[in-house]
């Protein structure tokens, strides 16, 4: 478990890979990656410190790689707000037959009419399973609602998915006939 000033530092980064990298100094290269040496500097933060957040990220937020140049690169794997340019670059992928979306039952008549729409993120998330999408309703609200999306039934008309390194579905938008509440 990440002591408490770790966590802080983990919520830090999140913010600088996803929404803000100017406030750090940074810049993210076209797939939102930067690398790891510059991110340590602009942070104040020890290699070791940043495995150990990376390690025990609960939901294994960020991505490092290896170069073949030998630099290491770390990218949030999604979460993106808009703003920030990024091309995750993940292949499309055939998503499981239904998958589920978590939110705060004040929202439910505007999903009803709308669907569901990203917001201020790229795209739509999308939960494997019941429990982690009330765990995401959760962080806004005690009171959750949990729809199911019928999502091999989008792939057939044509939407298109893909599922992050740490296993979040994404997609443009579902549209309210794909949608049921539970
Ligand atoms: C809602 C966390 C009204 C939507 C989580 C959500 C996730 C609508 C909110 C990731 C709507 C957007 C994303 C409509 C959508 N009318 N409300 N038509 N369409 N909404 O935070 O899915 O911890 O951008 O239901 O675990 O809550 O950051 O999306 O409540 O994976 O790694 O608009 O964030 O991951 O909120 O969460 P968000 P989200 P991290």
């Amino acid at each position: 478990e990440l002591s408490r000033e770790l966590v802080r530092v983990s919520r830090r980064i999140s913010m600088v890979l996803r929404h803000r990298p100017e406030t750090a100094g940074l810049t993210l290269d076209a797939n939102g990656w930067v690398p790891v040496a510059e991110l340590l500097t602009a942070l104040g933060v020890t290699r070791a410190e940043l495995d150990e957040i990376v390690a025990n990220n609960d939901k294994s937020r960020f991505a490092v790689a290896r170069r073949a140049d030998d630099t290491d690169w770390i990218r949030a794997s999604q979460g993106h707000s808009r703003r920030v340019v990024v091309d995750l670059d993940l292949p499309a992928a055939p998503p499981p037959a239904v998958l589920f979306h978590g939110t705060p039952a004040a929202n439910l008549d505007s999903i009803m009419r709308e669907g569901l729409r990203p917001d201020s993120r790229h795209h739509v998330h999308l939960s494997a399973d019941v429990p982690t999408a009330v765990t995401v309703g959760r962080r806004r609200a005690a009171d959750v609602a949990v729809f199911e999306v019928a999502a091999t039934a989008m792939a057939e008309a044509g939407h298109t998915f893909h599922r992050s390194e740490n296993g979040v579905w994404l997609t443009a938008v579902v549209p309210p006939g794909f949608l049921t509440l539970k």
